[in-house]
């Protein structure tokens, strides 16, 4: 199962995005203990089990405020394969300060870039490689009342789950243990009768 946590400021469209991608399949129930709304969705994407949670809107994750700690403790604890990090393509700058707060948790991360209809009726133009290399973040344009970019969205989230789950297959011993299985396998290379 790849777990798709969908994080952003309010009114971001992040709910309309996981309605975009889920459809009729979105739950609503609520965090256990509050009474803030959870939605979550779990669907079939490209033989894959994916599961979508759409988390409380926050402008920032200190644990003062219950949907930021909902939000922060969902990254932290419940271990998102990616972190979907929906921001106001119109609004860029207001919304960045969550991103940098976002990778300072050190999760796998991609940037909705949403409302990216409003974006371009206003003409505004974003160069998406400089911008992805000055952020160290992919970014995929969307719009979820349009209904675009959202399968360019799913795939690059997939592939990041993916490799992260390679890298998690590929490390899971200390350092101390990685280095003897890498010596053991040099000795079996090196040993001709095997
Ligand atoms: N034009 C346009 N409007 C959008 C888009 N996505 C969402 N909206 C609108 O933006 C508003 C907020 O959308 P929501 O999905 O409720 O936003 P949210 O991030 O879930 O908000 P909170 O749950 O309150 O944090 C709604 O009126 C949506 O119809 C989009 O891509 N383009
Ligand atoms: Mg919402």
């Amino acid at each position: 199962m790849i777990k798709l946590a969908f994080t952003g400021n309010p009114n971001v469209g992040k709910s309309a995005l996981i309605n975009a991608i889920a459809g009729s399949k979105l739950k609503v129930g609520n965090w256990p203990g509050v009474t803030v709304e959870k939605k979550e969705a779990t669907f079939i994407y490209k033989g894959e089990e994916i599961q979508l949670v759409d988390l409380p809107g926050v402008y920032s994750l200190s644990p003062y405020s219950l949907e930021e700690k909902i939000t922060r403790d969902f990254i932290l604890d419940e271990n998102p394969d990616v972190v979907i990090n929906v921001v106001d393509s119109t609004n860029l700058e207001r919304n960045l300060y969550l991103t940098y707060l976002i990778k300072e948790l050190d999760k796998p991360t991609v940037m909705a870039l949403n409302l990216y209809d409003e974006f371009d009726k206003l003409k505004y133009k974003l160069d998406l490689d400089q911008f992805e290399n000055f952020m160290e973040v992919k970014a995929v344009p969307v719009s979820a009342l349009k209904k675009t970019g959202i399968t360019d969205l799913m795939d690059k989230a997939l592939e990041i789950a993916k490799k992260k789950k390679d890298i998690e297959f590929s490390l899971p011993f200390d350092e101390g243990t990685t280095a003897l299985v890498k010596e053991i396998v040099k000795e079996i290379k090196e040993d001709k009768s095997y």
